[in-house]
């Protein structure tokens, strides 16, 4: 059978809605996802983990190619192990904004379009947010512990496994940032984690400082009719 299961199980029924209590759920749904922010400056202050771990179970839900769960989740929550990621994700940060003299990596049009968020090389709440999360894709694994199998849709699956993780902590009442340090290769290493995975990206989860800001340029988010079309 290799593991894998051949029966059908009755689709689970939904809440029995009126349509109008499915409105007012969409609706609140969206106001509740609306106020996510990316957070560039978290506090110190401790989360459980059992709320990572809820999170985390919560992205391991995320449909994915022929059901194979291309992923892993890192959690970071050491202080030894963020201060190398840390270190080593601010030494790429440097060649990519040029920060040590040198040209920098990045594209004048990237550095252009990243300037109204107002980032830089610098990266302390890589230290200072209680929870690093690092996300790899499996290009290979299948649905087996320890498979061989190749995988599918491997940044899909893990792209919509990460929108869901962000969701859960943001229910969860967390600040997040997604973060992509470029290259990140070394998160494999620091991470203990085999070549055929790739990081994506690191996902950081605490409270946000007090002084944390929202840049204005976060704020604008293109309206339904820009980004829908009903045919
Ligand atoms: N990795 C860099 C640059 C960066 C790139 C994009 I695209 C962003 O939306 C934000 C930052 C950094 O983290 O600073």
């Amino acid at each position: 059978m290799d593991g894998k299961l051949s029966g059908t199980t009755p689709f689970p029924a939904g809440p029995d809605l009126s349509d109008e209590e499915r409105i007012a759920r969409a609706q609140a749904a969206y106001e509740r996802l609306s106020t996510r922010r990316s957070c560039r400056a978290f506090a110190d202050t401790p989360v459980p983990r059992a709320v990572i771990e809820y999170a985390i179970r919560a992205a391991g839900t995320a449909p994915s190619g022929a059901n194979h769960q291309p992923w892993h989740f890192a959690a970071i929550g050491s202080p030894d192990k963020k201060r190398a990621i840390r270190e080593a994700a601010e030494a790429e940060e440097r060649r990519f904004y040029g920060a040590e003299g040198d040209s920098p990596k990045a594209s004048e049009e990237w550095l252009a379009a990243l300037d109204p968020l107002g980032t830089d090389a610098s990266k302390p709440f890589l230290e200072t947010a209680p929870w690093l999360i690092v996300c790899f894709a499996q290009r290979k694994g299948g649905i087996e512990e320890d498979g061989a199998a190749q995988n599918y849709y491997v940044t899909e699956s893990v792209g919509l496994a990460c929108g869901m993780l962000i969701a859960s902590l943001h229910e969860a009442g967390l600040a997040t940032l997604t973060h992509t340090p470029s290259p990140m290769g070394f998160l494999r290493d620091i991470c203990g984690r085999p070549e055929w995975e790739k990081p994506l990206m690191i996902v950081v989860a605490g409270h946000p400082a007090q002084d944390a800001s929202v840049p204005d340029h976060a704020l604008r988010k293109k309206p339904l009719d820009t980004i829908s079309s009903w045919l």
